[in-house]
């Protein structure tokens, strides 16, 4: 075959055949039987060595430009199947350069830090400093010092968890006010958001909740400076006109107190089952800052008063965001979240 006739029959054998190939698969099957180790034209390279040295040259020269010939063949044949491929693809809508990424799901705030950071915001602009403290306290700050003595009954009402040392888990947040009050003393305005824990679980009681307390002292501070505030902030929360009332109440720490009830959200105060039909919700607690509390914060009482208030963060956040069980905010259920 190195003849120059059976050669050129050979290439044009060989271009027929690469032509022919269907797919990439048949065209990588007929490049390996012309140009592979064994291929057709490789063994004529390899019969060199038994033709007379004078016509070597000459034939080497003819089968490596045959064999060129033959490649240049195969990579035009394999662009043309790649490009059919990719219109075969096209065509059957394979690829859809239109669609629009799938996108990644964005994470977002829970809605207890949600309404905490709206609390804060709304207090700041008020003058508030936002302070905090330990989860873990001792008797003096959560009790004592709030005018809640040993064997008092407002501590059967506080349900507390213990640790064998008799620290305790703070079951609300005033231990922070006292230390502010102790560390920065008088005229002082803080809130102090945070989790607090009480041993009672069922429907509508977590053993954990989140508290947002509010303490001002200063010389002539009054209950109305304390009425103002409340209503500035329920309506500050809310983003809208509310009525307000204070109802009177008992907390060993305050003297006077008032529960906080607001006209229903839900019902525009015209009576639903949240607002039970009085048209009144309950959103805090609230008072006067008890004079054995300041004393105890080495705040002298003959000189300064103060107010003080309670809310639950958890249960402003229901209100707000219209979310009917406390639970879920603590199951953690992405599709809730
Ligand atoms: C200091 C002095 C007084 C904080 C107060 C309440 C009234 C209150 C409840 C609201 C709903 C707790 O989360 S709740 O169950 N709180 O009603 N809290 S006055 O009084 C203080 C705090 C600190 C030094």
């Amino acid at each position: 075959m190195t003849d120059v006739s059976d050669l050129a029959s050979a290439v044009e054998q060989a271009l027929r055949e690469a032509g022919a190939c269907a797919d990439l698969p048949e065209l990588d099957e007929c490049r390996v039987r012309w140009l592979g180790k064994k291929g057709s034209l490789t063994e004529q390279l390899k019969s060199l060595g038994s033709l007379p040295p004078a016509e070597r040259a000459a034939a080497g020269a003819r089968i490596n430009a045959a064999k060129v010939r033959v490649q240049e063949a195969l990579e035009a044949r394999r662009a043309e199947l790649e490009r059919l491929e990719d219109e075969r693809q096209l065509a059957a809508g394979c690829i859809d350069v239109t669609l629009p990424g799938r996108g990644e799901g964005r994470g977002s705030l829970h809605p207890v830090t949600r309404a905490r950071l709206r609390i804060e915001a709304i207090f700041r602009s008020a003058g508030f400093d936002v302070a905090s403290g330990p989860e873990i306290e001792d008797d003096f700050h959560n009790f004592e010092a709030l005018n809640i003595p040993a064997n008092h009954p407002a501590r059967a009402m506080h349900d507390t968890f213990y640790f064998p040392d008799g620290r305790l888990l703070r079951t609300h947040t005033s231990p922070v006010q006292i230390r502010s009050l102790l560390a920065r003393g008088a005229p002082l305005a803080v809130i102090a958001p945070g989790r607090v824990y009480r041993n009672d679980a069922d429907m509508t009681h977590s053993p954990m909740f989140h508290q947002i307390e509010g303490l001002v002292v200063g010389e002539g501070i009054s209950f109305a400076n304390l009425k103002a505030i409340l209503h500035g902030f329920v309506e500050a929360f809310f983003e809208r006109d509310l009525a307000m009332r204070l109802r009177p109440s008992y907390f060993p720490f305050t003297e006077p107190s008032a529960e906080v009830d607001m006209s229903c959200v839900f019902c525009n105060a015209k009576g639903c089952r949240v607002c039970k039909h009085t048209t009144w919700l309950e959103v805090a607690g609230c008072g006067m800052v008890h004079p054995h509390v300041l004393a105890a914060a080495g705040v002298d009482p003959e000189r300064f008063t103060g107010y003080a208030f309670g809310a639950g963060i958890d249960r402003l956040a229901m209100l707000r965001y219209g979310v009917n069980d406390m639970r879920l905010f603590f199951e953690n259920d992405l599709r809730f979240l």
